[in-house]
């Protein structure tokens, strides 16, 4: 079983897509990331085992080797399709709710700004590491943001500025978000930030790569689950908790004698 998953997991990371798929050379006429996924769930895998211990590694690996410059844009970009391609056979699990996200994750290029491929690759290294992703797309305005915060509460933001010109433009959509829900939390990145830009304009957390994205947001559901104490938790607390937990300018103490969060408490 558990060699399926590491197989599922080396075509992420290689960016294997299917049988068919030339890509790369060395795996030509192999089982890809979409007949492994089925054949795993056949063998009774649950979906959510194929995303932790098949998917999300292999995502991690491949988020690991782009910020060490070991690989490049279109591996990346060959390795989210071969996610891509798995995922849609562990989708009825996801829609049916059998299967939970860690959170959701709003995303989008902000108002000005045309470029979206660092987007995408945020977007798609955070959906691999078991988030649901909204892609707002690109030249998006803090109204369309904020519309999104509030259909989906307890959802993380990010905001993509490739441009220097828009930079600004990012500064007041950060303003104009803070000022409706005070405690969002919101990510941001882009080329030409930095962090000290981003503590300038009240972000909680710049991050230059996408790996660094994953990881923040891993992190806040690890501080998270400390307060909580324990790992499974209802949707509606944990939607509870984001909301109200993460109001403070920092998250409280973890572990015992942390505030309770528990819905009624
Ligand atoms: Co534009 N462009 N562009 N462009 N473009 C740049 C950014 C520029 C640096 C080129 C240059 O002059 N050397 C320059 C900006 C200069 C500046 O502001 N200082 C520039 C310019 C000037 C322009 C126009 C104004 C040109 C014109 O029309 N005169 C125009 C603006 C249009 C607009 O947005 N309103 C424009 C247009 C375009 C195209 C449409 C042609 C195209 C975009 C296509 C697309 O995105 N669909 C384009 C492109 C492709 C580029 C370059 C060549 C490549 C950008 C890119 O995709 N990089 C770029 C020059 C360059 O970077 N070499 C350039 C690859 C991508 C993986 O990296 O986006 O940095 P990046 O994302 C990284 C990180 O930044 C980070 O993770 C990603 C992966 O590592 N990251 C995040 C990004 N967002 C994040 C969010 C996070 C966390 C990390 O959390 C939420």
């Amino acid at each position: 079983m558990n060699n399926i998953l590491e197989q599922l997991g080396h075509c992420i990371e290689f960016g294997k897509i299917n049988q068919s798929s030339p890509y790369p050379p060395d795996m030509k006429d192999m089982d890809g990331a979409d007949e492994l996924a089925r054949q795993a769930l056949k063998m009774g895998i649950s979906a959510s085992e194929i995303l932790q211990s098949g998917l999300v590694p292999g995502m991690e690996r491949v988020g690991v080797k782009f910020r060490e410059n070991k690989v490049f844009v279109p591996q990346v970009l060959m390795s989210a399709k071969a996610m891509h391609a798995a995922m849609e056979h562990l989708k009825p699990f996801f829609q049916s709710g059998e299967v939970a996200r860690k959170g959701k994750f709003v995303i989008g290029t902000v108002s000005g700004d045309l470029h979206d491929i660092g987007k995408n690759l945020v977007g798609m290294m955070i959906e691999g590491a078991g988030w649901e992703v909204i892609d707002l797309g690109v030249d998006v305005p803090a109204s369309k943001l904020i519309e999104a915060i509030e259909k989906n509460p307890g959802c993380l933001v990010g905001l993509s500025a490739l441009l220097t010109t828009t930079m600004i433009n990012m500064a007041d959509t950060v303003r104009e978000i803070k000022s409706s829900y005070p405690s969002q939390k919101i990510l941001v990145g882009g080329a030409p930030l930095t962090d000290n830009f981003r503590k300038e304009i009240g972000a909680d957390f710049y991050s230059p790569d996408p790996q660094g994205a994953v990881e923040y947001l891993q992190s806040v559901t690890e501080q998270i689950m400390k307060l909580l104490d324990f790992s499974n938790i209802a949707f509606e607390t944990w939607v509870f908790c984001l909301k109200n937990l993460l109001v403070a300018e920092s998250l409280p103490p973890t572990g015992h004698g942390g505030p309770s969060c528990r819905p009624g408490d």
